[in-house]
């Protein structure tokens, strides 16, 4: 994409309205721009980040052997007067009526649709055990929207649920969920941390939420120091295996790591003193086990090897997509702007070309954005006509996490620069070198996509 024909409106003004790093990046960052309390337009460069994250979110998520699909953003309140939850989720609940007075409600979440969908079309235990996700615009009347897109009134979620024969069964789709979410979470990027945390309003008493350390994170959590340093890494994860997903949720929960709703004082002090640590964290996602919570109410039985009717056990998960982006950025921004990860970065690497209109530059620039884009690489030419120090400002702000710099000086000696917007590090490279450097290292995020040289 070239800068000057795309859409990045940049502010230049500290937004007065945000209160943390990421909303005032993502404001001034030309990614989203606010259209009512919590609800947002996404602009280009927001739109690509978020299309990124789900894109992860979608390949982590068949890879662990979960159906995509797609439920509507608007549901009748019938289903959720069936589980009795239309009037006991109050006000948080955007209600709405059509034009025949029925009512209909703004999807917060979808337990009792994806049930009607499973009662409707299974009736055999030989279909289980079965999980089917989508990814969905969500609405929740927040009491306080604020922070941006990470507690916003509509938000983008992923939200899965598990249809499965018995607690065993379904405990091992939890740990399917709670391994992908692992990973998932390490493409993107981040550290979160799973917690033991509570139910609330959707249900059961197993539940653990995933949380990425910040200060400016919305909840309190508890844990021993030495759970960050558990990492999933590399290892190969058979889904299918019962005893592999258990093993790597027992090691993942082996540790004391809890919300401030579960926490427990006396377990707490049990832990070595120079390991206790209290912290804020933002919920990037949760998973829950709730049995025949919703499947008994709603009737979603199905015969088993016996030929007795039985309320399957279900489960939901879910990641906050949206909210995701505000969290990376959290996690990954210095002073002088977003420090995009490789894996999510919604450019490749920008291209500065330090003279425009200058024969040599313009053409080695567009040699570099051409024969990127034939290796695989989505690049951002910065080809306006605008001051040296305006390009690196904006270079900076929206924190792609290579820039290649084209200067007269530097063609005179056949190089192009190399920075690395994380270390600041610079090296100068010949545009060949230079191309193949930045294939080799996206191909490690997305091989499918990047050519070999
Ligand atoms: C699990 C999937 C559920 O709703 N039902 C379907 C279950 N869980 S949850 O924890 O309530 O939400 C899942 C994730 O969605 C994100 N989230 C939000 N993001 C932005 N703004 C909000 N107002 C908001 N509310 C929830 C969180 O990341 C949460 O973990």
């Amino acid at each position: 994409m070239r800068l000057s024909r795309y859409f990045l409106p940049v502010l230049k003004e500290e937004p007065s309205e945000a209160q943390i790093v990421s909303h005032r990046l993502m404001l001034r960052a030309g990614m989203i721009k606010q259209q009512a309390a919590g609800i947002y337009s996404w602009l280009p460069f927001g739109l690509k980040v978020l299309r990124r994250i789900e894109q992860i979110v979608h390949e982590e998520q068949i890879r662990a052997g979960h159906i995509p699909m797609l439920m509507p953003t608007l549901q009748p309140a019938d289903l959720w007067r069936e589980s009795k939850r239309y009037e006991a989720y109050g006000p948080e609940m955007l209600r709405v009526k059509d034009r025949h007075s029925r009512d209909l409600l703004y999807g917060p979440t979808n337990e009792e649709m994806i049930t009607d969908i499973f009662r409707a079309h299974v009736s055999t235990y030989k279909e289980l055990p079965l999980t089917l996700y989508h990814i969905q615009w969500k609405f929740r009347d927040e009491i306080r929207p604020r922070f941006g897109v990470m507690r916003g009134r509509e938000f983008y979620m992923k939200d899965g649920y598990n249809f499965d024969l018995d607690k065993d069964s379904a405990l091992h789709a939890y740990n399917r969920h709670f391994v992908s979410y692992l990973r998932t979470y390490e493409r993107l990027g981040l550290k979160a941390i799973p917690m033991r945390a509570d139910s609330g309003p959707i249900g059961g008493d197993n539940t653990h939420e995933f949380l990425v350390l910040a200060d400016t994170g919305e909840s309190e959590v508890y844990y021993d120091r030495a759970v960050t340093d558990i990492q999933l890494g590399t290892r190969q994860i058979d889904y299918e295996s019962q005893a592999q997903c258990q093993s790597i949720v027992s090691e993942f929960t082996s540790l004391y790591a809890r919300t401030d709703e579960t926490h427990s004082v006396s377990e707490f002090s049990a832990i070595p003193m120079e390991r206790q640590q209290r912290a804020r964290g933002i919920e990037v996602g949760q998973i829950f086990y709730f049995g025949t919570k919703y499947s008994e109410p709603m009737g979603a039985v199905v015969q088993n090897a016996n030929g007795q009717a039985v309320p399957v056990h279900m489960g939901s998960h879910g990641i906050g997509v949206s909210r995701l982006v505000g969290a990376i950025i959290e996690a990954s921004h210095d002073e002088k702007g977003i420090i995009w990860p490789e894996g999510v970065t919604p450019f490749h690497c920008g291209i500065v070309n330090l003279k425009q209109g200058d024969d040599a530059t313009d053409k080695t620039c567009n040699w570099i954005y051409a024969r990127s884009r034939q290796f695989g690489l989505e690049p951002l030419y910065d080809d306006r006509q605008e001051r040296a120090g305006a390009k690196f400002a904006t270079s900076d702000l929206i924190g792609l996490p290579w820039c290649i710099t084209v200067s007269p000086r530097g063609l005179n000696s056949g190089v192009v620069e190399l920075t690395c917007r994380k270390t600041s590090n610079r090296e100068n490279l010949s545009v060949d070198a230079v191309i193949e450097r930045l294939s080799r290292i996206y191909r490690a995020h997305i091989p499918s996509q990047i050519a070999t040289a």
